[in-house]
């Protein structure tokens, strides 16, 4: 029995805003969970503080499956993105502690490591082809095995996942949601044209991947999967939004452009139909936004039935602690597929000390107990929250479309 004794949530933007949970047994050890929510960061917050908090103290940190169930069929309301967010934090927070207290890196306790690495893929954007392809190369470069191309659309203004900054890119700005135009004739035009000079100057030897940030119906996805066949590509990602989980029975007749999906899911629900009818073949689903480590575990064991591998999501958002988390689970688990790896700024990287590390193309967590992060408290104050937004997108005819 280890009591809790305290549950303290941190919101910090050095750079971009982190939410950050740290929970103390009555002994002294801590742990910590990310509860970060693009662009609604506060509703985490409140939710941690004023809803989760109270109901864990005096409770046995030990007790991380009894607690998940308490927190996710306790409160009635089930699911949704910040209840979610709010259980994976506590829930991570706990493994990190329940690791400390075994005096092993996480990935011990999950299993040890089933890898030597975690094979991660980095994100190269330009905003023509040849620049998004010189991207490409300074990664293929720095070792990296799997490369994500997105390039600037010609006669759009702005394309999402397309910024001017290089390794450090961060799509979320602004204190009001920026509007952007989208064409979907003239990306479908354009998508096939970046990978036909992608692999004649990346060669063949190297993972590509692509992702399509949920623009298009079935049907133009399926069109979509099928110009892009003859590059194999490792994944084309979010190519339509997974509300309807059926939709995907029309993308998959079509073609056999592998399918990644679910950054945005919080549950295995949002999945089962997806996986059980094989209808993609990578589970994006995080450790952050999918309810922890212990609710991971349960879709990736349900996907390991299936032959569905995981790709977890790791853009900048998802805080180092997220990173750490998402690194032991990868290492860990039989149906690992790769993971996304967006680097963070120096600032990022000052308040959370980390020991993960990158080399050759993969990750490693580390061999610090626990999931080997921490969070310098002085230097997090420094950077208060500011409010910023994802840009909203919509047709050149200023429609939202039905996405
Ligand atoms: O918060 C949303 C971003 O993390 C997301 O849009 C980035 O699509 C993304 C990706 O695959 O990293
Ligand atoms: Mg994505």
């Amino acid at each position: 029995m280890s009591k809790i004794k305290n549950a303290k949530v941190i919101a910090t933007c050095p750079g971009r805003n982190f939410v950050t949970l740290k929970i103390e047994t009555e002994d002294g050890i801590t742990g910590l969970g990310d509860a970060t929510l693009n662009g609604r960061e506060l509703a985490v917050v409140s939710y941690l503080n004023d809803h989760v908090a109270p109901c864990l103290i005096g409770r046995d940190a030990h007790q991380i499956e009894d607690i998940w169930q308490y927190l996710y069929r306790g409160a009635y309301w089930r699911r949704g993105p910040v209840t979610m967010s709010a259980i994976a934090a506590v829930d991570m927070a706990l493994w990190d502690i329940k690791a400390k207290v075994a005096q092993l890196p996480l990935y011990q306790l999950l299993g040890g490591a089933c890898r030597t690495g975690v094979m991660v893929y980095g994100h190269a954007n330009g905003e023509t082809i040849e620049d998004t392809i010189d991207e490409a190369l300074k990664y293929k470069g720095l070792g990296y095995k799997a490369i994500r191309l997105q390039s600037g659309v010609p006669g759009l203004a702005a394309t999402y996942g397309v910024s001017r900054d290089k390794m450090f890119y961060e799509p979320a700005a602004d204190d009001l949601p920026k509007e952007t135009a989208w064409s979907t004739p003239k990306y479908l035009r354009h998508a096939p044209k970046l990978f036909e000079a992608a692999r004649e100057k990346l060669g063949w030897d190297v993972h590509l991947l692509h992702d399509v940030h949920h623009r298009l119906t079935p049907i133009e996805a399926a069109r979509l999967g099928k110009d892009l066949e003859q590059f194999r590509l490792f994944w084309m990602e979010d190519a339509v939004p997974a509300d309807n989980q059926e939709g995907f029975r029309l993308i998959r007749q079509h073609t056999t452009t592998p399918l990644a999906v679910g950054e945005v899911f919080n549950s295995i629900w949002d999945c089962k139909t997806l996986i059980q009818e094989q209808l993609i073949d990578y589970i994006r689903a995080t450790v952050v936004h999918a309810g922890g480590i212990t609710h991971l575990r349960r879709i990736a064991n349900l996907a390991d039935l299936y032959n569905v591998r995981t790709g977890c999501h790791g853009a900048t958002d998802l805080s180092p602690v997220s990173m750490a988390a998402a690194l032991h689970f990868g290492l860990s688990i039989s149906n690992f597929g790769v993971q996304e790896y967006m680097r963070h700024t120096a600032e990022t990287d000052a308040v959370f000390p980390h020991a993960y590390t990158f080399a050759d193309g993969a990750m490693h967590p580390g061999e610090q107990a626990g999931l080997g992060v921490d969070i310098d408290e002085k230097l997090a104050a420094k950077y208060p929250y500011k409010r910023a937004y994802l840009p909203v997108a919509r047709l050149e005819d200023g429609s939202m479309h039905n996405w």
